[in-house]
């Protein structure tokens, strides 16, 4: 495999050069590189004090690199200003925040709710509650067999009394990236706002808010290289000032009075409570790391794997991949069954073997249960696993049924 990001890679992560296991549950959570820890362990030792309160140095430092960290976030997924930005714990807040701020004020009876039948759990239960609680009727864009939205399904699904469009730029399952910006123009048509979760969109692809043209947009820190507990709410400022809180108390507020409270500007009405800024500042290092290696070179070697991968899986007997046939529209996810063996057992015989995937229903269950199945075991690749690890996936895959007793 002959690609610009070579294995060499692999000494930027502590954790990669530990260990034996081939780590590949990448798409679950994805390694940290030594900037990352480095830049979350720098700002403890030299920054750490309350952001956005005190009026002393150390305090004003620490409220710039948070403040630096949101700067670069709105560079990266380009939106219009930094302000537009919200820092909540993951993309699973980032879409509640919607939900009981925008769901809750804006949907009522009569009205519709579309989300994709490819979403994470993540990105159903919130609209589940805005249906319930306002009455608001709940559909599902639905895929085909392969993952694929069809524009037919769009143009039926999205109807005049559609309010808001609730999808996934990619699949956790399939690793297939949805017509975002189809469905995003036919939810316009009719006068929709979107929503566009980018957990898995993120780590792998350019992201344009504004290309896309979204009203709103969540994704994860930590599947992105950055750590666990920060994530990112991207919202048009026109809707985030027409939002009511979605938490309320300290750092939110211009005026408190007995009887009630005046909000701060965006964003700082969005973000209750003392802020994770050690951790932005992590992400702010993992989006200078990404953005050195750039998505380019990130996808020819992501690309490159998954082709590799896919190439041995056809080899082998009884085992099935889900989605597409074409190792670009898998982002690296490479989902299967294997006849006869619980993705349970698949998932116990690689890890003995070194080898870490995740099996279940990926918190995609209405997805799985469309497709068929009840569970699967799922592969995810980044740009940091190499051949070799592809390889030792391949030869224990070649051996769990006869690991399970079958003959064939
Ligand atoms: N949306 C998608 C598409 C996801 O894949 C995930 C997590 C989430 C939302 C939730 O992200 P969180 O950071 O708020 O937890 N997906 C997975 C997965 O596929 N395996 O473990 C977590």
């Amino acid at each position: 495999m002959n690609t610009k990001i070579t294995d060499c890679i692999r000494c930027d992560f502590p954790l990669l050069i530990q260990t034996n296991e081939a780590y590949l549950d990448n798409a679950a959570t994805s390694q940290k590189p030594y900037c990352v820890i480095n830049a979350v362990e720098d700002f403890y030792k030299h920054s750490n004090a309350n952001p956005l309160r005190g009026l002393y140095e150390l305090s004003v430092n620490a409220t710039d690199r948070y403040e630096d960290a949101r700067e670069a976030v709105a560079k990266f997924i380009h939106a219009g200003e930094s302000a537009e930005i919200i820092f909540t714990r993951n993309t699973t807040e980032s879409l509640n925040l919607i939900a009981y701020s925008y769901g809750l004020s804006n949907l009522r009876e009569g009205d519709e709710i579309v989300v994709s039948i490819t979403e994470h759990h993540s990105n159903i239960l919130p609209w589940q509650m805005v249906a319930r609680s306002t009455g608001a009727k709940l559909s599902y864009l639905e895929c085909e067999q392969d993952g694929r939205i069809t524009d037919e399904a769009i143009e039926k699904t999205i109807t005049e009394k559609t309010r808001l469009v609730a999808v996934g730029e990619v699949s956790n399952v399939t690793g297939r990236r949805n017509p975002v910006e189809k469905i995003i123009e036919k939810a316009h048509s009719v006068g929709a706002v979107t929503v566009v979760d980018g957990a898995q969109s993120t780590p792998h692809m350019a992201v344009d808010v504004q290309a896309m043209n979204t009203d709103f947009f969540a994704f994860s820190g930590h599947k992105l290289l950055g750590p666990m507990g920060i994530g990112v709410l991207y919202g048009r400022r026109e809707l985030l000032e027409a939002m009511p809180p979605f938490l309320t108390g300290g750092e939110m507020i211009q005026t408190v009075s007995r009887e009630g409270a005046v909000w701060a500007e965006l964003p700082h009405k969005f973000e209750a409570g003392t802020v994770n800024a050690a951790d932005a500042v992590g992400l702010h290092a993992a989006i200078d790391y990404i953005t050195g290696l750039g998505f380019d070179a990130i996808t020819e070697r992501e690309d490159a794997l998954t082709a590799y991968a896919m190439e041995g899986m056809k080899k082998i007997p009884h085992l099935h991949l889900i989605g597409s046939e074409d190792p670009a529209e898998h982002n690296g996810i490479l989902n299967f069954v294997i006849d006869g063996v619980h993705p349970h057992d698949i998932s116990a015989i690689l890890d003995a073997d070194g080898i870490d995937v995740r099996a279940g229903h990926h918190c995609a269950q209405p997805l799985l249960n469309h497709l068929g199945f009840r569970s699967t075991t799922r592969a995810s690749l980044m740009f940091y696993n190499t051949e070799e690890e592809v390889r030792r996936l391949l030869g224990s895959l070649a051996s769990v049924r006869s690991r399970m007793g079958y003959e064939d």
